[in-house]
């Protein structure tokens, strides 16, 4: 990577994955100079780093897929229901290539700082090269799930065998034919990835803290009618998914759980179960509003693991019991729960036997010790402010963002922080982003951002900024609509409880996609209600 880096741009976008590439083609259609930093070498982000085994989208195919151009949509063509990683990066690689997006990305280049220039309005953005660059606008495409987070598991550097971390999986295969596998974790990273390993390792030791559920996926090859019912029909779809409480077009059955019989209630469960993924959470209107609807469907899950889980006291250990079903990620899988019946895999349950240290063959509980060629760390992310926060913002007057979101994050709509102009997030907290198909909302910024750049040029402004009052109602809001929910129950990455030390707020918002995009629009649609929009001062002085 030689091309070098212009001292001044309209924007700088950091982020190479979906998100900062249809920024990237919204910005130049509007006539702005725009470059994408990204730290890989190579676009796809998320799809980019989790390259481990099983890795897979729990969004459909038909829906996880850009709709901005109508004749990508239809002529792309997925393989499965459900894509998985390598397919999902080929996808990334053919937006890139497709939208000639690659001259404007420099790739191995990580952003470290940027600080708002009050005087010029201007952001001085400088990379882990040096390299400094002047920029009018600044674009977070930086990810939810992308700040790796590796445990605070003692002795972890002395092992001696080989580690992995499901989000920075190396590029080349693993093989794990024939070695001892330690698998730690089991959310949705490690619920795809073991059955695969298990199939190829000799032995797979699964080290549980807190269980999770899994809906199957029923993933299979594409059907050729069902694809092309929706490419015959995809604007429309696509238009009422975005109406859709996540972003996904599934029905959602309006009733309550609790206002019908039992039997039509394990049909309905049934029919969800059979059918996969996590349009299962749309078996009844309130399953996360009440406790008591929720009960009836975690306990149909809890019977369906009792029923695949051969070990009475395994299944008993993989049946989740301390949160709401859905209010943890839900997860969907390819055979996870019938892998524990294999001779070659086993679970160890560290609510009765806590690891007590890592060790140079490998890993050490209150009740034994276990030796492993290969540690595989499934141990999650600092999800949606980890990967913002590594980076050193400094606002206006001196304002530090990790100062501003100490006690949790705070924005106005998840776009914008107050204090910080003209700099904005893609599916930053406060916006739906991971309570949503990521695409769809990862679109509706990228427009929101561009509709926004192109009424600021319309009218010469240089400097938007979120208004103090307008980030505050934001916030509120943005808990109230949570606590209605059982959400804040769960010990949850939403609630950043995954990390020692992290504030304990819960971080998107969970209004729906369709209600927040309606605001959005709204507030558009009224002058940008709640931003301030200001003419260029250095202009104007000079
Ligand atoms: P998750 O869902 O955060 O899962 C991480 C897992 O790792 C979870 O089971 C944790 O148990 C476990 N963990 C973390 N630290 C430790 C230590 N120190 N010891 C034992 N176990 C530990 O991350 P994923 O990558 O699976 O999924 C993230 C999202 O990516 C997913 O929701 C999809 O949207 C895609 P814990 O629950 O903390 O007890």
């Amino acid at each position: 990577e030689t091309k070098s880096l212009p001292k001044t741009l309209d924007a700088v976008i950091v982020g190479a994955g979906f998100g900062g590439m249809y920024m990237l083609h919204r910005l130049r259609a509007l006539g702005l100079s725009a470059r994408i930093l990204e730290q890989a070498d190579g676009v796809g982000g998320t799809w980019y780093w989790n390259r481990y085994p099983g890795a897979r989208c729990d969004v459909e195919s038909m829906q996880y897929s850009f709709s901005f151009d109508e004749a990508l949509q239809q002529e792309w063509q997925w393989s499965e229901r459900f894509a998985a990683q390598p397919e999902l990066l080929r996808y990334a690689n053919h937006i890139a290539d497709r939208y000639d997006l690659r001259r404007d990305i420099h790739f191995e280049t990580r952003v470290a700082s940027a600080r708002f220039d009050e005087a010029a309005e201007r952001w001085t953005v400088t990379t882990d090269k040096g390299e400094v660059v002047s920029a009018r606008h600044c674009v977070m495409a930086t990810g939810c799930l992308s700040a790796a987070r590796l445990p605070d598991i003692k002795g972890i550097a002395a092992f001696k065998g080989e580690t992995y971390h499901t989000g920075y999986w190396p590029h080349g295969k693993v093989d794990f034919t024939g070695k001892r596998v330690a698998v730690i974790g089991t959310g949705s990273s490690a619920i795809q990835a073991i059955p695969v390993i298990a199939a190829e390792a000799a032995q797979v030791t699964v080290f549980q803290r807190t269980p999770n559920f899994s809906i199957p996926s029923r993933n299979a090859p594409m059907d050729e009618a069902y694809e092309q019912s929706w490419k015959s029909d995809y604007a429309a779809r696509r238009r009422e998914a975005r109406t859709m409480r996540t972003g996904i077009l599934y029905a959602i059955n309006p009733l309550s759980a609790l206002e019908v019989d039992e039997a039509t209630r394990q049909a309905e469960y049934e029919r969800r179960w059979e059918n996969g993924g996590t349009a299962f959470m749309g078996a009844f209107g309130d399953l996360i509003l009440n406790k008591a609807s929720n009960d009836t469907a975690a306990e149909f899950v809890r019977n369906k693991i009792r029923g695949m889980v051969k070990d009475p006291a395994t299944a008993e250990a993989l049946a989740p019991k301390d949160h709401p079903i859905g209010t943890k990620r839900i997860c969907v899988d390819t055979h996870y729960y019938e892998t524990y019946n294999r001779p070659n895999v086993a679970l160890v349950n560290l609510r009765e036997t806590p690891i007590d240290t890592i060790t140079a063959t490998g890993i050490r509980t209150s009740a034994r010790d276990f030796e492993f060629d290969v540690i595989v760390l499934a141990t999650g992310f600092d999800a949606m402010t980890g990967a913002l926060l590594k980076i050193d913002f400094e606002g206006r007057g001196g304002r530090r963002l990790s100062a501003e979101w100490e006690h949790g994050p705070r924005s106005q709509l998840g776009l914008m922080v107050a204090g910080f102009p003209n700099l904005f997030m893609i599916t930053g907290p406060g916006s739906p982003s991971v309570l949503s198909n990521m695409i769809v909302s990862i679109e509706q910024h990228v427009d929101w951002i561009a509709g926004l750049l192109g009424h600021m040029q319309a009218r010469g402004l240089a400097c938007v900024e979120a208004t103090e009052e307008a980030q505050a109602d934001w916030v509120r809001h943005g808990m109230e609509v949570a606590e209605k929910t059982l959400y804040p129950s769960a010990a949850s990455w939403y609630m950043g409880a995954n990390i020692p030390g992290k504030p304990r707020v819960f971080m998107p918002y969970i209004g729906g996609v369709g209600v927040y995009r309606e605001t959005c629009d709204a507030i558009a649609a009224r002058g940008y209600e709640g931003f301030r929009l200001a003419g260029p001062q250095v202009q104007a002085a000079a």
